[in-house]
């Protein structure tokens, strides 16, 4: 299997994308070819000021490699440092069909937000096609929000297979795990950055603890019986427990007698124990910025050989060089 995913420089990591996506990366490249990319080109449709996509793109590194990625083992690269990536957009552009993309979500939910929608906002989609085809990626370790897109990626490709009459690419396959495929925010929608509802992998204890206590619980008081299943609190908290302690909070739920302030304590506290060492990890190597480049040049490397191969099977097969 090949596995690819890529997470945009954004802003910092937050729970949504750790448990949708990021901790399936670090399962899934103990087995597989894994390749995992910090994409830059698709940040620059929100990010515009230039130190800050910098500062963004080192951050996510460093975020990732603190939270597990291991360069041993995974590939991880900065999408922009390929720049066959750029071409093979072009070359599935001239095949994607207008209609796929007019009916994609993100870009039908930002603009029914009144976000104003550019060009790379609507073709977003065609890009990911391009990072996920270029490298023969079997598999897609994504959220919920991103199965519209892999279903983009599968019809493109197999346009362009079809109109070249040869298998030029192979057919991705999303990896969702359910029960971690949206996770929920502040406010009880998904977990966004664009909603303003989000908890930082990597936020400092205090502020951590502050955003915990604002997630909107209903009214109940201490004394009353709760319910587990609709609270948001203890929807996160299932994140990090284990069944027993998920069990051990719900019956206090059930029992009355404790109030959702105790609750959102018992969350802060294994988010803690869960992320802790994630913390000192980081700190060492933001000690050392060479090691992280080193670690990015060399995945770049790595992930070129593959994309110069299928670049050039794509090329050949629409006619392009060859003269
Ligand atoms: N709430 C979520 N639950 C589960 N998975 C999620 N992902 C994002 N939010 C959730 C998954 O994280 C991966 C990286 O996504 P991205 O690079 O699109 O991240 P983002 O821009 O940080 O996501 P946001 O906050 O949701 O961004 P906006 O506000 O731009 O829409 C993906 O696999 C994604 O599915």
């Amino acid at each position: 299997m090949r596995v690819l995913s890529g997470i945009q420089p954004t802003g910092q990591i937050h729970w949504g994308n750790y448990f949708g996506a990021v901790r399936q990366y670090i399962e899934l490249q103990k087995h597989d070819a894994a390749l995992y990319f910090i994409a830059d080109l698709h940040a620059l449709t929100t990010v515009r000021n230039p130190a800050d996509l910098r500062r963004n793109v080192t951050n996510a590194a460093l975020d990732l490699l603190a939270l597990g990625l291991d360069p041993e083992k995974a590939t991880l690269y900065v999408q922009s440092d390929i720049p066959e990536v750029a071409e093979l957009t072009w070359l599935l552009m001239t095949v994607t069909q207008m209609h796929l993309l007019e009916k994609c979500h993100a870009y039908k939910d930002k603009k029914a937000k009144g976000i104003a929608a550019d060009a790379g906002l609507f073709t977003y989609p065609v890009l990911m096609a391009a990072d996920i085809l270029l490298y023969d990626s079997n598999l897609v370790p994504v959220g919920q929000d991103q199965i519209q897109h892999i279903e983009v990626t599968r019809d493109v490709a197999q346009r362009f297979n079809t109109i070249y009459e040869r298998e030029v690419f192979v057919l991705p396959e999303p990896y969702v795990v359910q029960s971690l495929a949206k996770v929920p925010g502040l406010d009880g929608e998904k977990m966004s950055k664009s909603y303003n509802n989000t908890i930082e992998v990597f936020m400092e204890p205090k502020q951590l603890r502050k955003k915990i206590m604002s997630i909107k619980t209903d009214s109940k008081g201490v004394a009353d019986v709760k319910a587990p299943e609709t609270c948001s609190v203890f929807t996160l908290f299932k994140l990090f427990a284990s069944e027993d302690q998920q069990a051990a909070l719900a019956a206090k739920y059930r029992a009355g007698g404790m109030g959702y302030g105790e609750a959102k304590q018992t969350l802060y506290d294994q988010a803690m124990a869960v992320f802790g060492p994630a913390f000192d990890r980081r700190a060492q190597l933001a000690a050392s910025p060479d090691t992280v480049r080193d670690v990015l040049r060399e995945g770049a490397k790595k992930a070129r050989v593959k994309a110069t191969e299928v670049l050039a099977r794509a090329r050949e097969a629409c006619g392009l060089g060859g003269r």
